[in-house]
């Protein structure tokens, strides 16, 4: 057994510094006074990366030796935030390294700052990826995370002139020092061509998948550290040309023809999609799926033989989680792996493949569900559609046989032939798996009812629940030490391993001292987002003021133009009939819009326009201030959970699969306002109705509402308030002149209102009085906010990931 303990990976205050000195001089040769802020982050993050993976191989040695049962996770998105300040958390470092640093006159704050974080994911479904990878290796599971290594991640967004404007993300332009590539894991990945069946002299089929193209993806690993203990392999794949077709072209001696298909390749993995719920059936989205499927296919087989089992044994050693539908390619192409390249009978095949896979569903918008045109298919994918048809036939044989009628095979079948032919990859998805779950009580239920009711009917124990959860290290350990220290100083250490202890602290919100402290903490951070709201905006915030945040891409089901509408009430209130009653509130927002989503991209305008009417209009911005803090990240959400007052969750019920953000905000002590829709739900039955601010319709009401006829223009028509508002949207005050500025919404709101904001418009005002009501009444508010911290134990993703472990996978903890 290869000694790991080579080298000084020491984790005391004189081991860091020499490391670090050492990376300085050797890894990037220099010296302290010419290094730039960028040569002292990456020293350092290399000399913290030798001993994260010094922690890897010994939880990968482990994992060998017992012939452990793993999980291999698929992700198209991953959003794993800043690694510094988290590795040095989970290395239990953190002062040391301060201190190390001191001793040589550097600023870790300062160094962390230089972090570019890899936003390798849209929102909610990639962050949760990288809290699961967190979990994952804090509870010592088995498991390897697979992913594509966009060069482009998230666009960066900029504000002008109040709208956005996007640019590319480029993350990997100073060096990316957690990643190390892995030359010699490559495969490769075909696209295109036609198949050849042909019979043997048995008269067995054989089916030949000769490709149009090639490419090669390579592998590029991250050690993910969990805390106190092991570590997991974050595997993303880059697309490079294939050396084959490099060299065909070669002795062509078209060397430019060599250069453009390496360039053509490397397409692939140049750049995420940035549309999330909203899907554009791009040829090159699905060649990315395809591409990281099939590399990382090829690597859990390569994994599973390295061991000496045989592919029969394929599903009793591995489990791959389907992150959504965009890895659910991997169906079919499995069947392809096991029948065509490695001549097993179907039926055989098909058992493993069924027993392999479970698949997580994200969304009920019908525009969100992915369904690719069988034509695209054809092109790209000509083996692939075979296999689809011949899975959907048996299934469609199999529900002949249970007597499904007609109608109930055609809403069931992968292929929807009611226009142009497409495949249904949710269904796909279904049939090719074991387990299928939502990601929150009640949106696993909606799925059952819904999106999934026949196959719900046909395969009741198929399907279960899996509610969300955060990482309490990342979004509370790391993001607020000051809070962090309060908990310890009270309870102990154990909640970073066991967030339930936090329940610990519920007698201590009758406790006069204990809740000063409790907002003496909550104004520091306030002070801290305040500062960042200043570097980023110009705007000045009171740290006094009610902190009110709605942040989370911008979509019309999460309805943050309903926030809008309240405010624009709150301003007439204030200029109109000069009521100074209202408390300072400062409204932060933040948040990506699809680039190519109109209403979306119109709402941020909105949101900046009330922000310059208000927050240059000395009548009303000592009361009111409206923030959009640009380009909303991990990195800058470590700055605003902490420092937010009350947490803004306010999606249509029955629209918002879960939720992540509602938990972060939680944990940080913010107070709650929001439907009960998703996670919410939950959250609410946990902290206790009366510390949660609720309002609007539920999803059995809406269904209600929407089945009569609902009719918006009723609404607006019969609430003066709501009238006044609306019209202000065109109102020259607001639109300076441009009287179709906002027209779009407005006109939506009246006629259309498909997510019901004229609906829920006055529930929300009136509950918004109470958290005002609430507000002025601090000790009150301390209380609830020390509840709600107390009880969401429940959401820490240590708890998801044992659910997924019992419920699901089947797997058991190594612990080293
Ligand atoms: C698919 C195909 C083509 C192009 C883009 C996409 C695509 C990309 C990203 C579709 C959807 C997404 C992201 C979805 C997402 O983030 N969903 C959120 O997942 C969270 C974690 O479960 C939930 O908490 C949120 O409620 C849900 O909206």
């Amino acid at each position: 057994k290869p000694g790991v303990e080579v080298g000084n990976i020491g984790l005391s205050k004189e081991d860091i510094k020499t490391s670090f000195l050492e990376k300085l001089f050797y890894s990037l040769g220099r010296i302290p006074v010419v290094a730039t802020p960028n040569d002292l982050y990456t020293s350092l993050a290399l000399a913290v990366r030798d001993r994260v993976f010094r922690k890897y191989v010994k939880s990968l040695e482990q994992y060998a030796e017992e012939d452990a049962r793993g999980v291999a996770y698929l992700s198209a998105e991953y959003l794993p935030g800043p690694h510094l300040g988290n590795n040095l958390l989970n290395l239990e470092i953190m002062e040391e390294t301060r201190e190390a640093l001191a001793e040589l006159n550097l600023d870790l704050e300062e160094l962390l700052k230089e972090e570019v974080e890899p936003g390798l994911g849209n929102g909610g479904l990639g962050r949760l990826a990288s809290c699961y990878m967190d979990s994952l290796a804090t509870l010592g599971i088995p498991s390897i995370a697979y992913g594509i290594r966009y060069e482009f991640g998230i666009f960066k967004q900029e504000i002008k002139e109040g709208w956005q404007v996007e640019s590319t993300d480029k993350w990997l332009h100073n060096g990316n020092p957690w990643e190390v590539i892995r030359p010699e894991i490559s495969f490769e990945v075909k696209f295109g061509g036609y198949t050849e069946h042909t019979r043997d002299e048995n008269d067995k089929l054989h089916i030949e998948w000769i490709p149009g193209s090639e490419v090669k993806g390579t592998a590029y690993d991250t050690p993910i550290l969990g805390y106190q203990s092991n570590g997991i392999i974050l595997r993303l794949w880059k697309a490079e040309a294939t050396e084959s077709f490099d060299f065909a072209a070669y002795n062509l001696g078209d060397y430019y023809r060599a250069v453009e298909k390496k360039m053509r390749s490397e397409n692939i993995t140049k750049v995420l999609y940035p549309n999330d719920e909203n899907l554009s059936g791009k040829e090159l989205r699905l060649k990315q799926q395809y591409f990281f499927v099939c590399c990382s296919l090829q690597d859990i087989i390569r994994l599973h033989l390295l061991q000496g089992r045989k592919l029969e044994s394929l599903h009793e050693k591995f489990t791959i989680q389907l992150n959504d539908t965009h890895p659910s390619i991997a169906v079919p192409e499995l069947m392809r792996l096991l029948v065509d390249v490695y001549h097993m009978e179907w039926d055989a095949a098909w058992m493993v493949t069924c027993k392999t896979f479970a698949y997580t569903n994200h969304t009920l918008l019908p525009e969100a569900l992915e369904r690719w045109p069988v034509s695209l298919i054809r092109n790209l994918l000509p083996r692939h559609l075979e296999i689809i048809y011949e899975i959907n036939s048996r299934f469609i044989n199999e529900l002949r046989g249970h007597n499904f009628t007609g109608d109930q095979i055609s809403r069931m079948s992968l292929v929807d032939e009611s226009g142009e032919p497409t495949i249904r990859m949710a269904h796909l998805a279904t049939v090719g798996s074991y387990m299928i779950n939502g990601v929150s009580a009640l949106h696993s239920g909606l799925l059952k009812k819904q999106v999934l009711k026949d196959f719900a009917e046909l395969w009741p124990n198929k399907f279960t629940n899996v509610t969300n959860g955060v990482t309490h290290r990342r979004f509370l350990a790391v993001s607020n030490p000051g809070l962090s220290a309060l908990l310890s100083e009270k309870i102990g250490k154990d909640w970073l391993t066991h967030l339930d202890k936090l329940k610990g602290l519920e007698s201590y919100s009758e406790d006069e001292t204990f809740r000063r402290k409790w907002m003496e903490v909550k104004l520091e951070n306030k002070r801290n987002l305040a500062t960042q709201i200043k570097e980023l905006t110009g705007i000045d915030i009171n740290p006094e003021m009610l902190i009110d945040v709605q942040v989370k891409r911008i979509h019309e089901y999460k309805r943050q133009h309903l926030k809008v509408l309240h405010i624009l009430s709150l301003y007439l209130r204030v200029k109109k009939e000069k009521d100074t009653s209202i408390p300072p509130t400062a409204f932060v927002f933040g948040g990506k819009a699809a680039p190519g989503y109109f209403m979306a991209k119109r709402i941020i305008k909105l949101i900046t326009a009330v922000g310059e009417l208000i927050n240059n209009d000395p009548e009303v911005n000592k009361i009111l201030k409206v923030v959009f803090l640009p380009n909303f990240s991990v990195k800058l959400a470590q700055h605003v959970y902490p420092g937010a007052d009350l947490s803004e969750q306010i999606s249509m019920a029955g629209k918002e699969a879960s939720g992540t953000g509602n938990m972060k905000f939680a944990l940080n002590g913010a107070l709650t306002i929001g439907t009960l829709d998703g996670a919410n739900v939950e959250i609410r039955e946990e902290v206790g109705e009366e510390n949660f601010f609720l309002f609007g319709l539920t999803t059995d009401e809406v269904e209600n509402k929407k089945a009569q006829g609902y009719h918006p223009y009723k609404i607006y028509a019969e609430n003066e308030n709501l009238k006044k508002v609306m019209e202000f949207l065109l109102s020259d005050e607001l639109t300076r002149g441009d009287t179709e500025l906002f027209k779009p919404i407005y006109n939506n709101l009246l006629h259309q209102d498909p997510y019901l904001l004229m609906e829920d418009y006055q529930s929300y005002i009136e509950q918004m009085e109470n958290v005002y009501h609430v507000w002025q009444d601090r000790e009150k508010w301390a209380k609830m906010s020390i509840l709600n911290v107390a009880r969401m134990g429940k959401f820490s993703s240590d708890r998801s990931i044992q659910d997924y472990c019992e419920k699901i996978w089947k797997v058991e903890a190594i612990k080293v």
